[in-house]
């Protein structure tokens, strides 16, 4: 397969309802959709970076610049027989992982249309259906709160998790656990505490909450490990594992019992599919983390959720919880189950709106070999 262009667009999108975490309240998504084109068809990817360096280090303008300057030149003009090839050539390229996995993402998508086959299928995905729960922001009224968790729980989401800062924690967790009772609960703190606040998390052990995601640095598995020890709710790792090596050292010191698996943190699909085949083999469930994707990334989240491993519900939500319109045809649907159907259309199974496409994009490059 021959890869004779690639087109980056930037996009901007309006988030439906403010998010707010502990690094930041996102009220727009800034993120690129990346087109790989060749044997006559468009393979779809997308950067989950976002406009501020806040959650990880790259950015949009970054990840722009690490394509244009590098990833683009290992692709443009390129044969390739399947895309497991460029996780390997990009690995010369110290992280920017968004970056690559943008890249890659429309090459799996080239690469499972070329064939003739779902995006689910070439990563070696089986299930017809995967599970879902929605992420809550943090809400300066808990009354607000309660109300959205009330709606989502009847809208059939299979997992609340709630984003929690300093001050919003263990009171609204508690509040939450008193007023919906036994519903399947979690907290991400988005690395906002240290070692110093395990009493705080001594509390929090006793709400049986599903697990905790993230409590501590962004860039640690050793405090981590210590805080697992102290605790019997599971920690799940999501800014700290960033490739298989760091999931490997991760498991081996003890650092979490959870591993939140997002395609872009990683590095693309080849290294998600390699970290969700290793957590099996340990034990370790895993499940799809989102970065507020358009429909676009969002079908590469469905497809990478249809592996065995990712045995608990998703943040892969439905279009309609962060959008007016989609960027993709049909849009992402949930049914009352909370379960969304995988497609059987090859690729990543949706087609591109692209009036909507065209309407977002505020920049496009396109490189030729
Ligand atoms: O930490 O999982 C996170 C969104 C942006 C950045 C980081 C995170 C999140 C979410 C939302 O929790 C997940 C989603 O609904 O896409
Ligand atoms: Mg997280």
């Amino acid at each position: 397969m021959k890869v004779e262009k690639l087109v980056i667009r930037k996009l901007s999108m309006d988030l439906k309802h403010p998010f707010e975490t502990s690094f930041m309240t996102q009220t727009n998504r800034t993120f690129m959709i990346i087109e790989a084109h060749g044997e006559g068809l468009v393979g779809y990817g997308e950067c989950v970076a976002t406009a501020y360096p806040y959650y990880s280090e790259e950015t949009v303008s970054t990840a722009y610049s690490i394509i244009d300057e590098f990833l683009s030149k290992l692709v443009v003009g390129k044969d390739f027989d399947h895309p497991d090839e460029f996780n390997e050539q990009f690995a010369r390229i110290k992280r920017n992982n968004m970056a690559k996995a943008g890249v890659e993402g429309a090459l799996w998508d080239l690469y499972a249309k070329f064939k003739g086959i779902t995006l689910a299928e070439a990563l070696g995905g089986k299930k017809k259906e995967v599970a879902v729960g929605v992420s809550l922001g943090i809400e300066e009224d808990i009354e607000v709160l309660f109300d959205r968790i009330d709606q989502h729980l009847k809208d059939g989401f299979q997992k609340i998790k709630v984003k929690i800062k300093p001050g919003k924690d263990i009171e609204v967790l508690r509040a939450i656990r008193e007023r919906f009772g036994d519903i399947n609960l979690m907290a991400d703190a988005n690395s906002a505490y240290s070692l110093a606040d395990l009493p705080l998390f001594k509390e929090m052990d006793k709400l049986d909450l599903m697990m905790i995601e993230q409590p501590l640095e962004h860039d640690d598995i050793v405090d981590h490990r210590k805080l697992q020890s102290e605790l019997k709710t599971p920690i799940c790792l999501d800014e700290s594992i960033h490739s298989y090596d760091d999931a490997r050292r991760a498991i081996e010191l003890g650092s979490c019992k959870v591993i939140n698996i997002k395609i872009g943190r990683v590095g693309g699909l080849s290294e998600a599919v390699a970290i969700h085949d290793l957590c099996q083999k340990h034990n370790i469930p895993v499940w799809c983390g989102g970065m507020l994707e358009s429909g676009i990334g969002r079908a590469h989240n469905i497809a990478i959720t249809t592996l065995a491993n990712f045995t608990i519900p998703g943040d892969t939500s439905p279009s309609s919880r962060y959008w007016h319109e989609d960027i993709i045809e049909p849009e992402v649907i949930m049914n009352k189950h909370g379960n969304i159907a995988v497609t059987d259309k090859p690729g990543i199974g949706y087609d591109i709106n692209e009036e909507n496409l065209k309407k977002f994009t505020i920049d496009t490059k396109v490189y030729k070999a």
